[in-house]
């Protein structure tokens, strides 16, 4: 792995990011008992992990392919906060954000999903050729563009992730495999569900290389994804990378943990607090002081307000849009649907 290159700036930068992901996402929950918005799926524990692996990403060439659980990738790519709360609000699926101009993928509840776009779209770099080709120079961030496709250790089982993983060490695509290991998969423990010892250890059946890192050790994360993106955009094919973290929350504000698992387990698995501890770890440093920490937090604060304000405001949208995205040229069946589905329910 490369040494280090991180900036005393770009560790503020991370600290405040990290601060402010933890507020937004706790913020989520409070406004979900508010009845701000009908669910949503905490991230609590895996914040490192996220904004960790997005910032070691390049914004101009590379693209997100997130699942539900990914409101620090966003953030820390630079996602508005609003658009990508209207998938839990349920004005819309996937987030109202462009996903093109932002290069991230609408928000995929299906799980192993993104996996597949992912692969699908590290192919199409290779297909269209190496980037700028018109010129001589070395480029310093690599041949292609490199899709990083997030997913859970529950995801990993899935049949879909197997042959992504596969076709993508076959053809060579431009893409990280960023499994977040949370241990669970909403109730089911990773040891019930991922045979051979790790998710890891499956990738190398594949052929590609893997790393395994300690996802709440944001600097690790961001050392392991800078590593593997240099690897794929080089032409050299996939990495896999197993961010060993913990969900400290439930699932969803739907679920219950305490059915099965115990607050005991709870507290001995979590390990430390991914924020707290590079807060300490700067702070040792003497990178950050008091005073920093405590701005860090007002800026979370004042930005998780108008985040607030803004999914308030957020309106329905119409419901003639969901048959209007799901193919460029709807089918006659589609057209069908669309046309009951109006009979029905604006009664035109
Ligand atoms: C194809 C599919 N099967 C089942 C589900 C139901 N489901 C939603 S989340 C989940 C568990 C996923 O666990 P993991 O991949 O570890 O991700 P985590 O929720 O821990 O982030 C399941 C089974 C689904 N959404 N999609
Ligand atoms: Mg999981």
């Amino acid at each position: 792995m490369p040494a280090l290159a991180l900036s005393s700036e770009q560790q503020r930068e991370l600290y405040q990011l990290l601060e402010t992901v933890r507020h937004l996402d706790l913020s989520a929950i409070a406004w979900q008992r508010q009845g701000i918005i009908p669910g949503y799926a905490p991230e609590r524990g895996q914040e490192a992990a996220q904004v960790g692996s997005a910032y070691a990403m390049n914004r101009e060439l590379d693209f997100i392919f997130p699942t539900y659980r990914e409101l620090g990738v966003a953030r820390a790519w630079g996602v508005d906060m609003v658009a990508y709360m209207s998938t839990h609000k349920a004005s819309w699926h996937g987030g109202l954000y462009d996903p093109v101009a932002s290069r991230f993928a609408p928000i995929q509840a299906v799980v192993g999903g993104s996996v597949l776009h992912a692969v699908g779209w590290a192919h199409g770099q290779t297909l269209n050729g190496p980037l700028n080709t018109s010129t001589d120079e070395p480029q310093p961030s690599g041949k292609y563009g490199v899709a990083i496709s997030y997913f859970g250790d529950g995801a990993s089982s899935q049949g879909d992730v197997h042959e992504a993983m596969n076709f993508a060490s076959v053809f060579k695509a431009p893409v990280i495999f960023f499994v977040q290991n949370n241990g669970w998969a909403i109730s089911v423990p990773t040891d019930r569900q991922v045979a051979g010892g790790s998710v890891a250890a499956r990738a190398a059946g594949y052929g590609m290389p893997t790393i395994q890192v300690d996802g709440n050790d944001i600097e690790a994360v961001y050392a392991a994804t800078s590593a593997a993106r240099t690897h794929a955009a080089s032409g050299q094919g996939p990495v896999l990378i197993e961010a060993m973290t913990y969900r400290r929350g439930p699932h969803s504000t739907s679920d219950d943990p305490g059915r099965y698992r115990s607050l005991d387990e709870e507290r001995s698995e979590a390990g430390q607090d991914p924020v707290d501890r590079y807060a300490e770890k700067l702070q040792a440093a003497g990178v950050v002081d008091q005073t920093f920490l405590a701005n860090a937090l007002s800026n979370a604060q004042d930005e998780e307000e108008q985040v607030r304000a803004g999914v308030i405001a957020l309106g329905s949208r119409p419901g003639q849009e969901m048959f209007d995205f799901v193919y460029a040229e709807p089918t006659a069946e589609l057209k069908a649907q669309a046309a009951s589905w109006r009979e029905e329910s604006e009664h035109v």
